[in-house]
């Protein structure tokens, strides 16, 4: 069962503010990887949450697993590069990451593929996003989280001790360089009572 989102938790309903995007900070991983963090990038966001759950036209998929096909444990909505965005926020945060990141990444941020974490038995398992460009060569993901705070790991792709973020409302996080073939990432599970968070990740042509 989900736990309804805490107003307590989150930020009001006012207007939705964007902070600096010069406070992430960067942590530089093993193998050519890094992380930028920015807690809080995105203020008044309770009001993007209720329209994001009304309005996206969530899917829920299913998948093969072994010799069962097993649901996909959240719901998911992709956009594409020329396909609307569901809410004017997502496109002037889309934008102010391009401005941002464009001279390091050599391109803007395209598509945004959107998570719909219901409770906490909604989960991403370890995974890589490199069934496109990100297989091969250097890329970003930028993720912006609100709602339910959640954990999200990363860890070393072939082994190696696992990191520890808390995506929380508003909270910002980009995978740069080569983390998408080097490293892993997942949201794990937990039994802790888990409000519905949603994840939204701007990504480059070609990057899934
Ligand atoms: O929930 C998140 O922020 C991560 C989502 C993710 O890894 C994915 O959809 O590929």
């Amino acid at each position: 069962m989900s736990t309804p989102l805490q107003g307590s938790l989150l930020d009001g309903f006012g207007d939705t503010e964007f902070g600096s995007l010069r406070a992430a900070r960067r942590t530089v991983l093993e193998h050519g990887a890094w992380v930028d963090v920015l807690p809080g990038w995105l203020s008044g966001a309770d009001a993007l949450f209720e329209r994001l759950v009304d309005d996206v036209p969530w899917q829920a998929e299913r998948r093969p697993m072994y010799d069962r096909v097993v649901d996909v444990p959240r719901l998911l909505k992709f956009y594409a590069e020329h396909e609307p965005l569901p809410d004017p926020i997502l496109a002037d945060a889309r934008e102010a990451l391009s401005e941002h990141y464009r001279r390091e990444l050599g391109e803007s941020f395209r598509t945004a593929g959107l998570c719909y974490y219901r409770d906490g038995q909604d989960s991403v398992a370890w995974h890589g996003d490199n069934f496109g460009r990100g297989a091969t060569q250097d890329t970003m993901i930028a993720i912006v989280s609100i709602g339910a705070p959640r954990a999200l790991l990363l860890r070393p792709r072939g082994g190696g001790e696992s990191i520890r973020y808390q995506v929380g409302h508003g909270d910002l996080l980009v995978m740069g360089g080569s983390c998408q073939r080097t490293w892993e990432h997942a949201v794990p599970k937990t039994r802790k009572p888990t409000g519905p968070r949603i994840s939204i990740q701007f990504r480059p042509r070609g990057v899934r």
